[in-house]
């Protein structure tokens, strides 16, 4: 397979993740330009990471660079423009979650790019985290049997606010940027919802939205499963950035507790395993969860691009998820049940 040309836009904070990633799969990607409205953004990446261009304008960028794909790792307020300039110069993209910080946006970029025929993925990682991979792969061995009831907890005091400090200022906040990556989970794991209820809270001074939500979904095949998410809940040890969850099955459960620990109950008995992710040197103690997650959810994106098939988080598929932070906010408002959009 020919070498994919990439270019990064949004040299911020989770960006060196998405380049230090790029360059652990470099047998079969070359990032060959950079772009982030601050030029010295672009070039302090362009330097560091050995890329020969950088640019302040994406519409430049986009005209001189012959591309294969664009990944975009700015804040999701641009995301709707970017994918929407790749879909006018027919280059493919994988985009951050939220793919956009409305309905209106997510659903018009993913138009976009299905009109121009060209692939569009979410880099949606928490799916792609090992120990959630391990744990779809119990579920869907039919170990457990069918799932009846799920419970998928991310809960955390660690100070994201540090690194992400735009978080403080957003109206939609912690459905919309966590709860979006434990809907995902919920939904791989448990199947299509068509039920949601939602509280939400804030809790923390001087944020502008919510950073704690409990959602109850309503599964199609009749399991019921809470996904509950705060950025509220100071405790030690801290299992940040740790997904925890407990699913049911007709037949067994299976567990995934604080520092990777996976318990399976079926009816030979019951095992645990450790399910830790890869560390690699570029890779924090902290972090390593999602750093990892990132090198697996990037070298999905070059599978599907080598065998030309559709991203498992594809944009159409991510409109599914985002369906459901959507009905959770409508939910969280009226009292109400409420059913997510049908995509
Ligand atoms: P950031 O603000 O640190 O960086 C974004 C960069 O994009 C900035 O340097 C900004 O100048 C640049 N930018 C904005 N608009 C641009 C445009 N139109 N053209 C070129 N450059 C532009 O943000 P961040 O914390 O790195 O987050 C980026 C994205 O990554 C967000 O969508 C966030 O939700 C996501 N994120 C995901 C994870 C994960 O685990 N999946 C973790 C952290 C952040
Ligand atoms: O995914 C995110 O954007 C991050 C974090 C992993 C900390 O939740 O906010």
């Amino acid at each position: 397979m020919a070498i994919k040309r990439g270019a990064l836009v949004g040299c911020g904070f989770f960006s060196r993740n998405h380049l230090q990633a790029w360059r652990d799969l470099g047998d079969r990607c070359a990032i060959v330009a950079v772009c982030d409205l601050d030029p010295a953004k672009a070039e302090g990446a362009a330097l560091e990471f050995g890329i020969p261009a950088h640019y302040a304008s994406v519409e430049e960028m986009l005209d001189r660079e012959a591309l294969d794909f664009v990944d975009i790792a700015t804040t999701a307020p641009s995301h709707r423009a970017i994918v929407e300039a790749c879909a006018r110069h027919g280059v493919g993209a994988i985009v951050q979650k939220p793919m956009a910080p409305t309905w209106k946006d997510a659903t018009a970029l993913v138009v976009a790019m299905e009109q121009a025929g060209r692939p569009l993925m979410v880099h949606e990682n928490f799916r792609f985290q090992a120990p959630l991979l391990r744990a779809a792969e119990c579920l869907a061995s039919g170990m457990i049997g069918e799932p009846t009831w799920g419970r998928f907890s991310f809960r955390t005091g660690y100070d994201i606010y540090a690194g992400q400090p735009y978080l403080a200022e957003v109206e939609r906040f912690v459905l919309l940027d966590l709860g979006i990556h434990v809907l995902d989970v919920a939904r791989v794991l448990m199947g299509e919802a068509d039920s949601v209820v939602c509280r939400s809270q804030s809790i923390r001074d001087g944020i502008r939205g919510e950073d704690m939500a409990t959602v109850m979904l309503g599964h199609r095949g009749g399991a019921t499963s809470i996904v509950d998410v705060s950025y509220a809940s100071p405790q030690s040890p801290d299992p940040f950035p740790q997904t925890l969850l407990h699913v049911d099955g007709r037949k067994g459960s299976i567990q995934l507790e604080r520092d990777f620990h996976l318990i399976v109950t079926t009816p030979a008995g019951t095992t645990s395993e450790s399910v830790a992710p890869r560390a690699s040197h570029w890779m924090s103690q902290q972090w390593c969860l999602i750093q990892d997650s990132v090198v697996t959810t990037q070298r999905h994106w070059l599978d599907c691009l080598d065998r030309g098939t559709e991203p498992a988080t594809s944009g159409r598929d991510n409109l599914k998820t985002f369906a459901l932070v959507e009905a959770s906010y409508l939910a969280a408002a009226s009292g109400r049940r409420e059913s997510p959009a049908t995509v």
